[in-house]
Parts: C-alpha cells; structure tokens; sequence
C-alpha cells in the first residue's frame, strides 16, 4: 500500500473515534460504509508511530439504560430529540453497552501501539460526542489533560461518526488551544437530516483543518 502523505511530526497525536462494533455493519447504530476505513486507519496508525507521534483511541461505553437511548424513554422512537438539562439531545438504539461484542473495536483493527484509550459516556444522565467534554461541553474525559502533559501540539482526528463524535471532538480540540485537523477519508459520517454538511460547515468556522490520507 502507498505510504500516506501526511507530514507527521513527534509533537502530533491521532485520535481514533469509537471504530466500534456498534457503528459498524451488523451493528446497532451502523455508520454507512464504515468497516471501509479500517485498512486506512491501520495504516495511519502505523504511520504515526514511525513519526515518533502519539496514537490513542475513543471508545463509547455506555451502562444499561443510558439516557441517551430511546429505550430509556417511554413513547420515544431512535433519531428522536428530546430536551436534556444540558440542550438538545438526539435519542439513539442502545449501542456500545459496557462490556458487550458491540462496544468492542473493530475487529479489523490492528492497534497495539495505541497508548491510551479514553471511554466516554459512562455517566447515566449525559451523553459524550466529544472525546474531551460530555454533551453539557463542560464535564471533562481528562483528554485535555493528557494532551498537555505529554505536550501534543496537533491534533488529527479519524473515525466514526464524522458528523457527531469525530466532529464534537475536533472542534474541542480547537477549543482548548490545539491545531485540529480531521481525516476526511478515514471517516464516514450518520448523516442524520443534514447533519454531516451542518458539522462541517461549523467545524470550518471553528477553524478546524481538513486533510486527506490518500
Ligand atoms: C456516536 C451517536 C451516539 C458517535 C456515539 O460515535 O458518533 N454517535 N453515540
Ligand atoms: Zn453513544
């Protein structure tokens, strides 16, 4: 396979969002053609460790019952909104519960140079796009942290799903002061009611970078 164009330096850190079972084909919340990226996230992965740069992973690990599944809500049918104390909240199918096959990675993934996992969405009563903060955009995973302590300047971001935790998670990213750039070839978004062209016009706002693996 042709090696990729990315430029990666040591102070570059790839953040792979839940490239789980869940948002793959067969899974409950299926993302369109996502088991697709998997050979190109596997190489991006390998070369980000020849760069001498930081790989970690997200992962989406939600208890039984979570607020954030149409089934915790009476009457209430996936890809519904309801109002949360935080804002808006889309409803989803139960998906990436603690411990199941669907919550799994990929098993395509060929990661074990991956040096941390960061798992979200474990409190009941609030949902996580993002990597770095729940849906209230305050409530913190620790990422940040990590981030600054091991001194990562630029941020790329691949994975699932392009339009809500790939997005949430870049933006964060800029947000708190890093360069922030999205994979667009080793993404694959929901598409929910526009929701893709919507995420990438407020990430271009955002300022966030987009580039291609090739
Ligand atoms: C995601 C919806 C619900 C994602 C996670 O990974 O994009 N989307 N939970
Ligand atoms: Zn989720």
């Amino acid at each position: 396979m042709t090696p990729t164009k990315l430029e990666v330096r040591p102070t570059d850190l790839l953040v792979l969002i839940d490239i789980q079972n869940d948002f793959c084909a067969g899974g409950a919340l299926a993302v369109p053609d996502a088991d697709s990226i998997v050979p190109l996230v596997n190489r991006l992965a390998r070369h980000f460790l020849l760069a001498g740069a930081g790989i970690v992973q997200a992962q989406d690990w939600h208890p039984p019952g979570h607020s954030s599944f149409a089934s915790s809500h009476p009457g209430r049918q996936p890809f519904d909104t309801i109002s949360m104390p935080y804002g808006p909240q889309t409803l989803w199918p139960d998906h990436c519960i603690q411990g199941t096959h669907g919550a799994a990675f990929h098993p395509g993934l060929d990661l074990p140079m991956v040096q941390a996992v960061i798992r979200k969405g474990f409190r009941p009563q609030i949902d996580s796009y993002s990597a770095f903060f729940e849906n209230d955009r305050r409530t913190p995973t620790g990422l940040v942290g990590y981030c600054r302590e091991r001194g990562f300047q630029r941020l790329f971001f691949a994975g699932l799903a392009q339009d809500y935790c790939v997005a949430f998670s870049a933006e964060d990213a800029v947000r708190n002061g890093f360069e922030s750039i999205l994979i667009q070839d080793a993404c694959r978004a929901i598409d929910l009611n526009g929701s893709l062209n919507q995420a990438m016009a407020r990430l271009g706002q955002a300022g966030v970078g987009f580039t291609v693996a090739g």
